[in-house]
């Protein structure tokens, strides 16, 4: 059942992430390779322990569109690594740890059951193409302009409340 679950789930990933976002996604992707400046509008800055959490954002979504990603950036300024393990939020029955990569120019999505490692003295960023938050079942699809909270759960530091701002569905 968990499979399948998760088999739905991944179709509507892809769905969520075709066409034109993926070619954004890849461009952005390379963009940031060759030093372009282009960040996401940034949102707040929170902290707990030595984590420093910010540039949350979430895209838009589609009407009718299920799911929904949603992206940040933490910084482990301790000396113990730690790590993501659960995500919460009021407007989805689930979010999950999700790492989508290019490979033969297709786009392949896994859920990362065991979460997303934070090293000490690291930087993670959850960007579009990569590392992300995958909104389960949003029961209102969420809208530029729109405010996502999450409550984010750390193996070590704890849990930590961060909003998200919704972008675009290109994530700008
Ligand atoms: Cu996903």
């Amino acid at each position: 059942m968990k499979i399948r679950t998760f088999g739905f789930a991944a179709l509507l990933c892809s769905a969520a992430f075709a066409g034109s976002a993926i070619a954004q996604d890849h461009q952005t992707m390379q963009g940031m390779k060759m030093g372009s400046m282009t960040m996401p509008a940034g949102g707040e800055v929170v902290g707990v322990g030595d984590l420093e959490i910010s540039g949350g954002f979430a895209k838009a979504m589609l009407p009718g569109q299920p799911v929904g990603g949603g992206f940040l950036t933490v910084k482990n300024k301790g000396s113990s690594d730690d790590r993501l393990v659960s995500v919460t939020s009021p407007n989805a029955d689930e979010v999950q740890l999700h790492e989508m990569a290019m490979t033969d120019n297709v786009m392949k999505m896994r859920e990362l059951k065991d979460g997303i490692a934070v090293p000490a003295g690291q930087t993670v960023t959850l960007a579009p193409g990569g590392l992300h938050l995958m909104f389960q079942k949003v029961k209102t699809p969420f809208k530029q302009g729109d405010k996502v909270p999450v409550t984010l759960s750390f193996e070590k530091a704890g849990k930590v409340d961060l909003v998200l701002n919704v972008l675009s569905a290109q994530g700008k």
